[in-house]
């Protein structure tokens, strides 16, 4: 029998529904004594099944304590809260949610850059508060005419451009590497891109090697009408720095939909009535969710079935490397 732990309850209810109708699994918050339960239950376990960032870590020490794990299936397309490398050279199989949510963050990105130039959420503030009986809304800023420089050009990035380019965005984009197919310019670094865009688009992943990739001289080189959109993870800007840079007006504007410590939000970006802010809702409908959840599932059913992983990590590819001597 294929057992499975779900360690903390994830927030969509089809990812126990589809595992638990097929295999046994095991919802840890739901016992009394959860030290216990894992302590009894750990050398069965086989599978994981992982919430998304802003749950719990999944590193070497937590994984460790299952001596037979097989593999990890997270919800989410960012698995920067997964110890990946741990992983690979464990023999666990980590798997993630690709594609399936490209086009929902990517139609959100577009969102909340608009709500950003043309201050749309303000200018609804602006009604409900019955100012309008008094004067007009202000005039906005513009999307038209503007640069938009793509930190992270991968699925999302691109579902992004396309949408960009519908509106007569021009594009950049900034990756460890050029991209032979990719008509766009390249940037070698963000620094250099920053410079010669007025529109910054993070959509690259989190952890260590992209760590505030987007830093004071980033924002400096951004400019007075520059806007700042991150829908990746909090972790690539240096939120302080970010700050800082708006309250000096070195920047135009930011919209985010992530931040350094969620669900932590800085007072002083609550302060500010000119940035917007999302509490991380990039893939967050219904459709696109529920999307999300069927592929963890159908990645733990199709690995207990004998069949492999449907979409594992790069890190941990699938059939797995030979180890060379
Ligand atoms: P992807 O297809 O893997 O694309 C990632 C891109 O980032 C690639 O083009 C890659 O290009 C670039 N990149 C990777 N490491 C880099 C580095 N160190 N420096 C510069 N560029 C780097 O990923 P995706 O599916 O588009 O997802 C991107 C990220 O979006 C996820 O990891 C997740 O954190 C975030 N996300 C957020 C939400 C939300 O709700 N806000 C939803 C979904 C995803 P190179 O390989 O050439 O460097
Ligand atoms: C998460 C995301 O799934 O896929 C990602 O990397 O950031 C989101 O789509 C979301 O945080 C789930 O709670």
């Amino acid at each position: 029998m294929f057992e499975v732990l779900m360690p903390a309850a994830l927030s969509n209810p089809l990812v126990a529904q589809e595992v638990g109708a097929k295999l046994t699994l095991h919802k840890l918050w739901e016992t009394p004594d959860a030290d216990a339960a894992l302590k009894e239950l750990a050398p069965r376990i086989r599978g994981i099944l992982a919430g998304a960032p802003g749950h719990r870590r999944v590193g070497g020490e937590f994984l460790g304590q299952f001596p037979n794990l097989e593999i990890v299936s997270s919800f989410g397309v960012g698995y920067d809260h997964i110890d990946a490398k741990w992983a690979a050279a464990h023999g666990v199989v980590v798997t993630n949610t690709p594609d399936v949510l490209n086009e929902e963050v990517a139609d959100t990105a577009m969102g909340l850059l608009l709500s950003t130039l043309r201050q749309l959420p303000q200018a609804e503030r602006y009604l409900r508060a019955g100012k309008w009986q008094q004067a007009n809304f202000p005039l906005s800023d513009s999307l038209q005419g503007r640069t938009m420089g793509i930190l992270g050009l991968g699925r999302i990035g691109k579902a992004i451009a396309r949408r960009a380019e519908a509106f007569g965005v021009k594009i950049a984009y900034h990756g460890r590497s050029r991209q032979p197919d990719v008509p766009y310019p390249y940037y070698a670094t963000v620094l250099e891109m920053a410079a010669a865009v007025d529109i910054l688009m993070v959509i690259a992943p989190g952890g260590p090697s992209t760590k505030h990739l987007v830093d004071a001289a980033v924002l400096r080189a951004l400019g007075p009408r520059g806007v700042l959109i991150n829908v990746a993870r909090g972790s690539l800007v240096d939120e302080d720095a970010l700050v800082a840079a708006l309250q000096k007006g070195e920047i135009m504007s930011a919209g985010l939909d992530v931040f350094a410590h969620e669900p932590q939000v800085p007072q002083a970006l609550l302060d500010m009535d000119h940035v917007v802010l999302l509490p991380h809702v990039g893939s967050a409908s219904h459709r696109t969710r529920d999307a999300m959840a069927h592929l963890v599932a159908e990645n733990m059913l199709s690995y207990a079935a004998g069949k492999g992983p449907l979409t594992p990590v790069a890190e941990t590819p699938w059939p797995r490397l030979e180890k060379a001597d």
